[in-house]
């Protein structure tokens, strides 16, 4: 059965990644959407290319910038144009490296954009969520909100606040209707270790060398499984991995 046929649903981050491959599968299941992120020609891109059968608005959002994300929010109230769904999908790693060596422009820049920019966006949204008596947030958290790797430090930290601030916004929208899922992905391949690695492209490659990670498209089915869920059903939190990958430290990767 269809559930997402006519909703409305934002997603942040909406430019590459996890984020683009939501707002395609969930343009085929019939979405209207609301997409975004700081790179707009992107996200204009997809509006052109998805917008021809449905609602596409798109909006240059820097999740860390809480005035825009206000603004931006507003701007949907005054046009009744609430979002059914919210994916809290904007995030990123910055550096791999001991704390002790850590550069801390690199820990505000994943504090301020995992945590505060998904606080941010629901806290704008989410009152009239409740005053419509209607929603459904789902944060994109990550393996590395469950288990702790080396180097890892800040990012595993940001992602076990998403997995708390999930538990959290539960707790907190308890006696309404609202639901609060968590979708955790482990290896994704993405934008993701370029952004980690400051557009080394040899260092993101070797990430995903000798194994067969998850595709954007593979997250993007668990989003639309957990946003198809009845009324009734929460899905509270769904991990996924690639076959290869059994949990943040063991990996199976073929020899080169
Ligand atoms: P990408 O780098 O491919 O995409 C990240 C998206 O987030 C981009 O659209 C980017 O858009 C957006 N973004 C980053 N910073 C901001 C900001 N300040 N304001 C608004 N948008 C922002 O990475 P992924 O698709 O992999 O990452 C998406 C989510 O998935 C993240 O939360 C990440 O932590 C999580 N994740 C990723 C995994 C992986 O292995 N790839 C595994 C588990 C979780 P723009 O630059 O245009 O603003
Ligand atoms: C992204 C997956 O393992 O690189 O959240 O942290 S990992």
């Amino acid at each position: 059965m269809n559930r997402i046929q006519g909703r409305r649903i934002l997603i942040t981050g909406a430019s590459a990644g996890i984020g683009e491959a939501c707002a395609r599968l969930l343009a085929e299941d019939g979405a209207d959407l609301v997409l975004w992120a700081r790179r707009l020609e992107r996200l204009q891109a997809l509006a052109e290319e998805l917008g021809r059968e449905r609602e596409v608005r798109v909006a240059r959002v820097d999740v860390r910038d809480r005035a825009a994300v206000e603004e931006a929010a507003a701007r949907l109230l005054a046009d009744a144009a609430v979002p059914d769904v919210l994916i809290n999908n904007a995030g990123l790693a910055s550096g791999l490296a001991h704390v002790q060596d850590g550069d801390p422009d690199d820990w505000d820049r994943m504090i301020d954009t995992n945590v505060r920019g998904l606080l941010y966006v629901s806290r704008a949204l989410l009152p009239e969520m409740i005053r419509l008596g209607r929603g459904h947030v789902v944060n994109i958290g990550s393996t590395a909100g469950h288990m702790v790797y080396p180097k890892g430090n800040v990012y595993n930290a940001t992602k076990y606040a998403v997995r708390a601030l999930t538990e959290g916004m539960n707790l907190d929208l308890a006696g309404t209707s609202i639901k609060v899922s968590s979708v955790d992905p482990g290896l994704v391949h993405t934008e993701f270790s370029l952004v980690r690695f400051h557009g080394d492209q040899d260092r993101a490659d070797a990430v995903y060398e000798g194994f067969r990670p998850l595709a954007p498209a593979d997250v993007a089915e668990a989003v639309r499984f957990v946003i198809n869920s009845p009324e009734h059903v929460n899905v509270f939190d769904l991990v996924l991995l690639p076959t290869a990958q059994r949990n943040v430290y063991v990996l199976d990767r073929e020899e080169a």
